[in-house]
């Protein structure tokens, strides 16, 4: 491995910023860097008094309106209460804002005084103006600047992001084998070598680099760096794999992101092995797997049922996973027994909605009755369970709702959480594509905007201004506010919002 003469110096500023755990992408590149002999200091906000932005816990007595209030404001046909709560919404997204990103410029500037070679930002698309001022700071301290992040897929958005003068390159790739690479280039400035995925300020664009297929090439991410005070309790977010193994549904942006594109696992040994090291690094139990379906590679879903345990005694852990059409999704009455005795407790699944043919416009290769038999399982297996469900999905009326609300109602006992949320369309996602190709005069659903620096889309639905929707939306409201009005059991509860 090439270790430089002197030791080569990056700061490292966490853009993902969550108040739960440490941010797993931020481990790896520390990691990947410090095993090429690059010192690193990491610059976690939250370490500096910017809030993370939080997880819904249990909902509030007063749950139900506020999220009435939140459906009008979004929804309702005056554009003056729509743009002025897009304003309300962005100031909140970026962190709480107000003092708490001052004092993250105030400590990124502090950090730059100590002269780091070569300044890397992984960042959310919500904090671009925030990135335009800390690449100012190191522009002006003479200190070059690498971004990168999941979202920088879009050729528009890498444009619109390198018209910040402070920013000397846009990395679009998982950097997990290569970062030291382009920091040692750029420290060394001398101009980078052109590679997929790499847009130099002032150079063409370099696209998106392929999906990097070796992962267990990746180090384990270094935790060491985080603000293990500032979060509630000690988790620690893994992976098992990248990408979906089913993959198809139109409107899910999560798999056209730079790491969720096509499926790849590692194997059940890689995976064990973490666990334990970062049980013997940080005396972690507690553990987030962020996978996007933790049941698509039936091998490791299974092994972590059989030696989850072995390898890091009492722990606990919560995942997503997908309800298919595979005759065998691992999600068996005995399956998920099994996963409970080895320390899963929460379990977060999409049905979206309750309505089969809406289901399948969007491909999401489930259906209701599957879900409930799911929800039935979890629950006599001792899982907690949490349900992300979205209404305003093209085509959709008031019977669809009322199929969603029959569905939540007939299983209010059987969930514990209810994400309920309005359709978000993304760039480069199958349904905003389709959109493009349509005439909205067909259905009364248009795209009113798309701003790839933020990757904001405005939309709007006639559909949803009929009096029927209306009363639909607010039957939906009331069993979802019932059900998440209910404290999680207390064997669950270490695990709430971290998901
Ligand atoms: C797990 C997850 C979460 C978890 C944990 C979040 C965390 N901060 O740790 C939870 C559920 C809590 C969560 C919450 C939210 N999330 Co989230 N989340 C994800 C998810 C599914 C996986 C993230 C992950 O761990 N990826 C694995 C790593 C390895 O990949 P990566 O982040 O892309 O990093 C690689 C490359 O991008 C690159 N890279 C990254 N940074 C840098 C920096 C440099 C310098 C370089 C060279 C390269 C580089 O190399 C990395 C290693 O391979 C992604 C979807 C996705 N597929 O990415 C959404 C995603 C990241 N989340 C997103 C959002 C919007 C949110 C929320 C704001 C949602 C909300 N409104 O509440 C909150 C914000 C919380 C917060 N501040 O962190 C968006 C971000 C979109 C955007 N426009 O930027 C994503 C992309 C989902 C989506 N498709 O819209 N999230
Ligand atoms: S199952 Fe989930 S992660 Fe996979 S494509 Fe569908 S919405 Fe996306």
């Amino acid at each position: 491995m090439f270790m430089p003469p002197t030791a080569t110096r990056a700061l490292l500023l966490d853009l993902n910023n969550f108040a739960r755990f440490p941010t797993l992408p931020v481990g790896i590149i520390a990691a990947s860097l410090r095993r090429s002999g690059i010192e690193v200091q990491v610059l976690s906000p939250l370490a500096v008094g910017m809030n993370g932005i939080p997880r819904p816990g249990r909902a509030r007595p007063w749950g139900y309106w506020s999220e009435r209030l939140a459906w009008w404001s979004a929804t309702t046909a005056n554009s003056a209460v729509r743009k002025a709560r897009r304003r309300i919404r962005r100031f909140s997204a970026e962190g709480g804002a107000g003092a708490g990103t001052s004092s993250l410029i105030a400590s990124f500037e502090l950090a730059l005084k100590e002269s780091p070679d070569v300044v890397l930002i992984s960042s959310y698309l919500m904090y671009h103006d925030l990135v335009g001022e800390l690449v100012e700071s190191a522009r002006l301290a003479g200190c070059p600047v690498l971004l990168g992040g999941p979202a920088f897929h879009e050729h528009e958005t890498r444009a619109a992001w390198l018209k910040s003068p402070g920013v000397s390159a846009i990395y679009a790739g998982e950097c997990d084998t290569n970062v030291s690479e382009m920091v040692l280039e750029l420290a060394a400035g001398k101009g980078m070598t052109p590679r997929a995925g790499l847009t130099v300020a002032g150079g063409a664009d370099g696209g998106i680099a392929p999906p990097l297929h070796d992962l267990e090439a990746s180090p384990f991410p270094d935790y060491a760096d985080f603000p293990w005070d500032s979060y509630p309790n000690r988790i620690v977010s893994m992976l098992t794999a990248r990408g979906c193994g089913w993959g198809r549904c139109t409107f899910c942006s999560d798999v056209v992101t730079i790491n969720g594109r096509g499926f790849r696992s590692r194997s059940s040994s890689h995976v064990l092995e973490e666990l334990r090291h970062h049980y013997d690094q940080h005396q972690v139990r507690l553990f987030c797997f962020s996978d996007l379906k933790l049941n698509s590679d039936l091998t490791v879903w299974r092994a972590l049922h059989t030696s989850m345990r072995e390898v890091v005694p009492g722990a606990k852990w919560t995942c997503a996973i997908h309800v298919g059409s595979r005759p065998d999704e691992g999600l068996s009455l005995q399956d998920l027994k099994a996963a409970r005795a080895a320390g899963l407790v929460r379990i977060t699944t999409g049905l979206e909605s309750g309505s089969p043919d809406l289901l399948d416009s969007m491909k999401k290769g489930t259906r209701p009755e599957r879900v409930r038999e799911f929800l039935s399982n979890a629950k006599e297996a001792g899982i907690t369970t949490r349900l992300t469900l979205f209404t305003g999905y093209p085509g959709e009326d008031a019977s669809h709702l009322a199929e969603t609300a029959s569905f939540l109602e007939d299983c209010q006992n059987l969930v514990d959480r209810v994400h309920l949320s309005r359709l978000s369309i993304r760039m480069a996602t199958p349904l905003l594509a389709s959109l493009k190709k349509e005439d909205p005069a067909d259905h009364g659903f248009s795209v009113a905007y798309i701003d790839p620096v933020s990757d904001e889309i405005a939309h709007t639905n006639n559909a949803t201004q009929a009096r029927s929707y209306r009363k639909g939306i607010a039957r939906l409201l009331r069993v979802t506010h019932r059900i998440n009005r209910r404290p999680l059991a207390d064997f669950a509860a270490e695990l709430e919002g971290a998901m």
